[in-house]
Parts: structure tokens; C-alpha cells; sequence
């Protein structure tokens, strides 16, 4: 018997991600080749001929597992029934534009579709936010939409960074991928950001003792570590600016879909990074939405704690905290917590 069809809501789908991603989406990549889906494309006035446009594509497809496709530039109609928010549409930075400017044009966008994610989803709703600042675009959203919504429904994107993590140590160590397990982005979506490669493996063998071997000693990998992979992983964003001369969009919405594929399916072994809800876990203080290893039996996502850190380590994540404090108490002054 046929699966009952899930209910995929995608903002900002008439942009480039969400032109990336509707395809994929579609074609069964995200929640496997035997779920039906319905997706729900919301834009902005100004986007909709575009969403439109992915639309008639999406018939010109004939997937077989695709349900019906809605354009809406309003966000009560695209959140009914939804079982699967993707939040990708935001506001980006303009020309002059200051942080706390940022902040309260993304609070108009994320308060409001909090608010009528409460009001329209299906009771079994879950949440990723992709628009920047996405860490606290999450926390807007899933502050708006309680107590409808239990809050760990909300995460944001930071497996793009920890897919970037992987394929550079990969490439480094002339490994495939997936022999490489257990990398953790901590922290804030941001330049802030920490790539931990302490208790991640490749083959069953240490990361850091392989690229010691690789790199002919200890310290020639730390320095490695600390001057060239860590600062390029959080760059990696301006990296692709500079020589694609736009944005990642294919790696940005091949990730979103990993997110969602690991959080609904579970995942087999080893854990990702998500950025969750603190409960206070590695000190990080309650109620900030912060990337850390995290892992999914299919039932949402679960940080994975006791890990140990140096006190370089816990350094570098208290300065991602720091900023990601800030911009909390940034967005409560705006009155929007
Ligand atoms: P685009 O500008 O191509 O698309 C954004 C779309 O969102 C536009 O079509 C716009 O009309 C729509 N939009 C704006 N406000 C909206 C609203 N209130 N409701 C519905 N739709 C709305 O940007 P794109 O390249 O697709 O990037 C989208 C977002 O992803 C940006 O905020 C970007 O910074 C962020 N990213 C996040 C990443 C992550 O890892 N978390 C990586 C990639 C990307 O940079």
C-alpha cells in the first residue's frame, strides 16, 4: 500500500537553493524512493513568478513521487498541513546595512512564519532554518511557534560546514568520504565556527594520527589543523564566492537535504552536526540554538554528550557562543524573544 504523501514546505523557493533543492526533493533523494511528497513553494510577492517557474518544471519532470505542488506568498496556506518546514528564504545583507538591521529584518521574516507554523502545520512538524543568520534565524522561529511547537523541532544548518570538513580531510588524506567519521562543527554558521577533528576517524583510525603521518609529525598537523583546515572550513562560503562568483547553492541544498534525510530516517552509525537548542550541554548556556555532534534514530536529533574537549577547544566554542549570545540578546532588545 502506497505511504501517505508528506507534506514538504520550502521558503525562498523561487530562489537559488530552493531551485536546487525542489528537484531533489522530488526525485525521493530526501525522504527516500518510496515516500510520496506535496510541496508547498512560499515566496515573497516579488519571487512568485520565479516558484511558478520551478513549478511547471516540476510537472516537466513527471516524478513519480510527486503529489501536487502549491505556490503561495502566504505563509498560512504554504505551513497547512506541513509536515517538513525547509526555511531557506531570508533577508540578505544590504549595502551599509548594520548586524542588528539584519536581525530585525530576519525577526519580521522567521517571528511571523513561526507564528503560522504553530497556527497550520501537522502536530508531527519539524523545522530546518537555512537563512542567515540561520542559528538565530532558528531560535526566532521556535520561540514564535511555542508552545504549539516543542522547540527541539527547530535546528539549523551547519552540515554544510561539517560535509566541508569531511570533504577536505578527505581529499587531504586521498580517502573517500564516508571512510571518514565523527567530524563536529561547534558553534555559530558563521566565521566563528570550530571544525573538531579530536575523536573523528578514518577507517577506524584517528584523524589527527593519520594526518600526523601524513604531514610527518604531531605538530606539523596540528599547525595544519589550526592555520589552513579549521579557518578555511568556517571561510569556505567567501572561498566559493570568490571563485564560482556566486554563493553555494548545489552543496548548500545537497546538505539541507542530508539534514533532513538523517533527522526523519536516522542514521546508521557515527554522528553529524546540526545546530539544536541548547540545554546547557558542554556549558554552552540554555536556550541558544548551537551547533554540536549530534545523532537521529529517525525521532529528531539528540546531542551527543561527555565528549571531552581541551581547553583550546572549549576557547574557540565559547567565542562562537559569545556571538551567538549576542545576537540573542540583540534580537530580546528588538522585543522579538
Ligand atoms: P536567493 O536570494 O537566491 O533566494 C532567497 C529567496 O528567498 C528569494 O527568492 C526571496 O524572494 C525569498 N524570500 C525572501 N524573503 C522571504 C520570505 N519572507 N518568505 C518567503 N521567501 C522569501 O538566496 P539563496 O542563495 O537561495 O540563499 C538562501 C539563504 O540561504 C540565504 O540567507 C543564505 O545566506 C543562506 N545560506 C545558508 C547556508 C547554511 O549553511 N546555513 C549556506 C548557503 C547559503 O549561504
Amino acid at each position: 500500500m502506497e505511504k501517505i504523501p508528506t507534506t514538504v514546505t520550502i521558503t525562498g523557493a523561487g530562489g537559488q537553493i530552493g531551485y536546487a533543492l525542489l528537484f531533489r526533493i522530488a526525485a525521493g533523494a530526501m525522504l527516500g524512493a518510496d515516500q510520496p511528497v506535496r510541496l508547498r513553494l512560499l515566496e515573497i510577492p516579488a519571487g512568485v513568478r520565479a516558484a511558478e517557474g520551478a513549478a511547471l518544471e516540476l510537472q516537466d519532470c513527471a516524478f513519480e513521487l510527486l503529489r501536487g505542488v502549491e505556490v503561495t506568498d502566504d505563509p498560512l496556506t504554504a505551513f497547512n498541513g506541513c509536515n517538513i518546514a525547509l526555511l531557506v528564504g531570508a533577508r540578505p545583507r544590504g549595502p551599509g546595512m548594520e548586524r542588528a538591521d539584519l536581525l530585525a529584518a530576519n525577526a519580521g521574516i522567521f517571528g511571523p512564519q513561526g507564528k503560522a507554523l504553530a497556527a497550520a502545520a501537522a502536530s508531527d512538524v519539524r523545522a530546518v532554518v537555512v537563512g542567515n543568520p540561520a542559528n538565530t534565524n532558528a531560535l526566532i522561529a521556535a520561540s514564535a511557534a511555542a508552545p504549539e511547537i516543542p522547540a527541539d523541532r527547530f535546528s539549523a544548518l551547519t552540515r554544510l560546514d561539517h560535509n566541508r570538513a569531511v570533504g577536505l580531510i578527505a581529499a587531504t588524506l586521498n580517502v573517500r568520504p564516508d571512510d571518514i567519521a565523527d567530524v563536529t562543527i561547534w558553534g555559530n554558521h558563521s566565521a566563528t565556527q570550530f571544525a573538531d577533528t579530536t575523536h573523528a576517524t578514518v577507517r577506524g583510525e584517528s584523524v589527527d594520527a593519520a594526518l600526523a603521518r601524513h604531514f610527518g609529525s604531531e605538530q606539523a598537523a596540528m599547525r595544519w589543523l589550526d592555520n589552513d583546515f579549521i579557518p578555511r572550513v568556517a571561510k569556505r562560503g567567501a572561498e566559493i564566492i570568490e571563485v564560482r562568483g556566486s554563493s553555494s547553492v548545489a552543496s548548500a541544498a545537497n546538505a539541507t537535504i542530508a539534514h533532513v534525510r538523517d533527522e526523519q530516517l536516522g542514521m546508521s552509525h557515527g554522528w553529524t552536526s546540526a545546530a539544536v537548542l541548547s540545554q546547557g550541554e558542554y556549558d554552552v548556556p540554555e536556550g541558544i540554538v548551537c551547533s554540536f555532534p549530534v545523532t537521529s534514530n529517525g525521532n529528531g536529533y539528540r546531542i551527543v554528550e561527555n565528549l571531552s574537549l581541551t581547553d583550546r577547544q572549549r576557547a574557540r566554542l565559547r567565542t562562537s557562543v559569545e556571538e551567538l549570545s549576542a545576537e540573542r540578546d540583540a534580537v530580546r532588545d528588538l522585543g522579538v524573544l
